[in-house]
């Protein structure tokens, strides 16, 4: 029996929006490039903007791009800008948590309805790493750019460089230098990344994904978030997932591509989150009780699911109008 409680349903902006009808067949939905997908039978109202933790001002700008005709893939990025860009939440871009040395450190990626995708690691001083991201996709020949390359080659782009320790984590940090215990954090409703996964009117997929990584992690360290197929994978035939939670167990089970591939074998996006968690949590001598890990995905019908490994993880939702926080059912009810 699922446990699917709703702890929040608020509208945002999007009160009162024009959606297209509930049920709406997919070949009346012409696509810019029919042969991107697959037609399904039936699919939800689009537009649909769905993303990890609660984020409803990013979901918010994403769905005002999606309602004025944009493209899932300009709605991603700018709703992951409103998350990088926002100081307090101490997660992505500016302000995020640093690694032990006092670096902050970010990962991005991003990918879209044609397969195409780009990546930024370990990229410090500039804020917007999605954005990045989106450039070494669309102007390198290149998947993925790090550290110092990833720096200059966003400066060539006419990104400005700055300091992304504000006071309050310099202060965190500081504090947390005094015991100096690294362990992931199992659980906290307050996040390290956000993902955002997008249906645009056209039916067409696209996702983003952008983080300051693990709080206090080891200079160098790169999570699962810059790593498609890991923290994001997109199929504009099928579906698109996206990964949160501690980034090594999600790069040892390939986990955003697997929720795709069991989305393409017939499994709905929760059945298909739910069984990306049962490969890490039935690993052999797997310490799932230590670490958190969740899921979301949406399929080409526009069905969504999420699923963690612990209680607390939480969905963001936007469509027909509500805008809304879904919190995930999980597998470690004991
Ligand atoms: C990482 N997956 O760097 C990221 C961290 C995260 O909520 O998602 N935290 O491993």
């Amino acid at each position: 029996m699922k446990r699917r409680n709703f702890i929040k349903k608020a509208s945002l902006t999007g009160v009162g929006l024009t959606v297209g009808s509930s049920i709406v067949n997919c070949a009346e939905t012409p696509s810019e490039d029919k042969k991107l997908g697959t037609v399904p039978s039936a699919i939800a109202s689009l537009p649909i903007v769905i993303a990890t933790w609660h984020v409803k001002d990013a979901t918010a700008k994403a769905m005002e791009i999606l309602q004025a005709g944009g493209n899932a893939l300009d709605a991603v990025e700018q709703g992951c800008r409103i998350e990088e860009a926002n100081e307090k939440g101490q997660s992505v871009g500016k302000g995020g948590l640093p690694d032990r040395d006092g670096n902050v450190t970010l990962d991005a990626c991003i990918m879209d309805k044609h397969g195409n995708c780009g990546a930024v690691v370990y990229l410090q001083n500039i804020t917007h790493a999605i954005s990045v991201a989106r450039k070494v996709m669309e102007n390198t020949p290149h998947v993925m750019l790090a550290g110092e390359g990833a720096k200059q080659f966003a400066i060539s782009e006419g990104f400005q460089p700055e300091n992304l320790l504000t006071e309050a984590s310099k202060e965190a940090w500081e504090k947390w230098k005094v015991e100096a215990k690294y362990k992931p954090i199992i659980n906290i409703e307050n996040h390290d990344t956000i993902g955002m996964l997008a249906i645009d009117k056209n039916g067409d997929i696209s996702g983003a994904c952008t983080t300051s990584g693990l709080a206090y992690k080891m200079g160098g360290r790169v999570g699962d978030s810059p790593i498609i197929g890991s923290g994001l994978f997109v199929d504009n035939e099928i579906g698109a997932a996206v990964a949160t939670g501690l980034g090594e167990e999600v790069v040892k089970t390939v986990g955003s591509f697997l929720v795709v591939e069991l989305m393409r074998q017939g499994k709905s996006p929760q059945e298909a989150c739910e069984e990306a968690i049962s490969r890490i949590v039935n690993k052999p001598n797997s310490n799932y009780k230590d670490f958190q890990v969740g899921y979301i995905a949406v399929n080409k019908k526009g069905e969504t699911g999420s699923y963690s490994i612990h209680q607390w993880f939480s969905m963001t939702k936007f469509q027909d109008g509500v805008n809304e926080q879904i919190q995930s059912d999980y597998y470690n009810k004991t």
